[in-house]
């Protein structure tokens, strides 16, 4: 069925109920919703926009953008969303693999994207602003669908039917796109609202972007499937973000909010006494972190796993008869998930033992876009996806995330493939060889740093090559240092040691 059909199911008889209100006190109505929507819709499919179709979107979070989500799943075609801080050749790899038939933008890159579009032969190409127009909605984008006929009826999408692809980094420095599904999407929302108790009155307090599975189909679907109603923020400041918490109920966020939220003094039980639920993922939640914020709050907050190929795969628990939130793991498989943990000799792993986490379920996307072998490479022969995560299960059942079989930084929780910097970095004038490596970060948890040999007699500058990577790669890839060296260590095999190099720079942004 299609998620939007679900999503309708919830909204409530009476349409001029708010679904949302923006930290500009902007209220968007479920009356409104259904309208936009409806004629976004519209001019998707006016275009010839068909099912399996992608829409891909590179625009800043706001409203529009996320009508704009909606309005795909309700026409039915392939919602293909971009991180806004994406720059012109990362964004050329996207259109040119994706071959979306639309592509909305941000105004202020039109210079680049309208020569693009012509050479990838995208001929419907909109704006979301203008050029110089902070305003979402003043672009042709908007103008063009308010002026055609609004599409009134939800497009059929059986459950295999494709509604997202959202593209992830790999360690081969080329990115795959992960195809899902309305059933993928619907699962993981449905399983993910029970597990959580969701209550008719829960009030989410939305600051995460909007482009990854974590703002997008964790914190979006869920309350969509609630019913609304949303505090919608367009992006995450600690400050704003306590304040609107008096009004909320349910905030989800990467480790670095929840850090940020307590280096304010005003944030302890006072700011908090409105709220029902805490939600941590994307990357490992400090024990410090739930343990100061248990202290100050009253709250424990609730960490949970996932990644994008699928949607959410354990959490703690919420409901204290299920058991408690256990600092430091990421709780059980959410009902309808099957976990396992295997030992590189292909047994199960028994407690407290490590091994890779694979997974089966409806939440498991349906391949990579156009590559039928690495599809085939990520899963075991017997239908399991591997994730890359080393794990562990103590003895109570609770799931601990205790490294990386990938080579994967993530900071601030985005995510890093070094072998994507390393490329660019071997690609420049003056460079031998490169190693890039993921460092303790107080705020990002992770931040990158690049350690570079330089060809006999080149001259290499750190400031030069930050400003060089800066043009190329989006911001939060760039590595916050780069240090020259004189060579790399390697092991007898001749491989870099990166372990090595991560204990020689881990006092990069905190003391040793
Ligand atoms: C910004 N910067 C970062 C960064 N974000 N550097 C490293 N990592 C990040 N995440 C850098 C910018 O390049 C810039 O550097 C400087 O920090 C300030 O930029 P900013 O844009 O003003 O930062 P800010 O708005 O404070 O953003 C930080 C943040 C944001 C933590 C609020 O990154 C964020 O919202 N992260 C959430 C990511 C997320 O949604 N992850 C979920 C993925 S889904 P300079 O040098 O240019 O000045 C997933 C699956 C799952 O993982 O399980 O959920
Ligand atoms: P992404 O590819 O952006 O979806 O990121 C998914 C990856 O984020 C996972 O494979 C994990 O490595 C990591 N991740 C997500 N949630 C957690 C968590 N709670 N603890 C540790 N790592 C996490």
């Amino acid at each position: 069925m299609n998620l939007f059909a679900i999503f309708q199911r919830h909204f409530p008889t009476d349409r001029h109920q708010p679904f949302l209100e923006t930290e500009s006190g902007r209220v968007v109505t479920f009356a409104e919703l259904d309208d936009t929507t409806a004629r976004y819709a519209g001019l998707i499919t006016s275009l010839g926009v068909k099912p399996g179709d992608r829409v891909a979107v590179q625009v800043e979070k706001s409203v529009e953008a996320l009508m704009l989500y909606l309005a795909c799943l309700r026409a039915g075609v392939v919602y293909l969303p971009l991180n806004s801080a994406y720059r012109e050749s990362e964004v050329a790899y996207f259109l040119g693999d994706a071959a979306p038939k639309i592509f909305v933008h941000a105004g202020k890159d039109e210079s680049w994207v309208t020569p693009l579009c012509q050479s990838l032969n995208i001929v419907h190409r909109y704006t979301l602003e203008e050029n110089g127009n902070v305003q979402a909605g003043s672009g042709d984008w908007h103008i063009n669908a308010a002026k055609t006929a609004p599409l009134l009826e939800v497009v059929e999408r059986s459950d295999d039917g494709l509604a997202a692809i959202l593209y992830t980094s790999g360690t081969t420095g080329r990115s795959k796109g992960a195809m899902l599904t309305h059933k993928n999407l619907s699962s993981n929302a449905e399983v993910l609202h029970r597990y959580w108790g969701f209550k008719a009155d829960d009030v989410l307090l939305h600051t995460l972007p909007l482009f990854h599975v974590h703002g997008l189909f964790v914190a979006l679907n869920t309350i969509l499937l609630n019913g609304g109603k949303m505090i919608f923020h367009s992006r995450f400041d600690a400050p704003a973000a306590i304040h609107a918490m008096q009004h909320a109920t349910v905030f989800m966020g990467v480790p670095t909010y929840y850090t940020r939220l307590l280096a304010e003094p005003t944030f302890g039980l006072e700011t908090c006494k409105n709220m029902r639920l805490f939600v941590s993922g994307s990357a490992p939640l400090l024990p410090e972190t739930f343990d100061e914020f248990h202290a100050r709050t009253a709250h424990t907050i609730l960490e949970r796993y996932g990644m994008t190929e699928t949607g959410m795969i354990t959490s703690n628990p919420y409901y204290f008869s299920d058991g408690k939130r256990r600092r430091g793991t990421v709780g059980f498989p959410l009902p309808g998930v099957d976990v396992r943990i295997m030992l590189d000799d292909g047994n199960v792993a028994k407690a407290d033992e490590v091994g890779h986490l694979q997974l089966k379920g409806p939440n498991v996307l349906a391949g990579y876009w156009q590559m039928p072998e690495k599809t085939a490479e990520e899963f075991t022969a017997d239908g399991h996806f591997k994730t890359g995560d080393m794990a562990m299960r103590d003895a109570d059942g609770y799931i601990s995330i205790v490294g990386r079989a990938k080579d994967l930084v993530i900071c601030g929780g985005y995510n890093v493939y070094p072998k994507e910097i390393e490329l660019l970095l071997d690609s420049l004038d003056g460079v031998l060889e490169s190693a890039v490596i993921g460092v303790p970060h107080a705020d990002f948890g992770e931040a990158v740093v690049a350690v570079v040999v330089k060809k006999d007699g080149a001259t290499l500058e750190e400031a030069a090559i930050i400003t060089i990577l800066k043009s190329q790669l989006a911001n939060f890839k760039v590595p916050k240092r780069v240090y020259v060296v004189g060579d790399l260590p390697r092991n007898a095999m001749g491989k870099v040691q990166k372990k090595l190099l991560r204990e020689r720079y881990c006092g990069t942004f905190v003391s040793k």
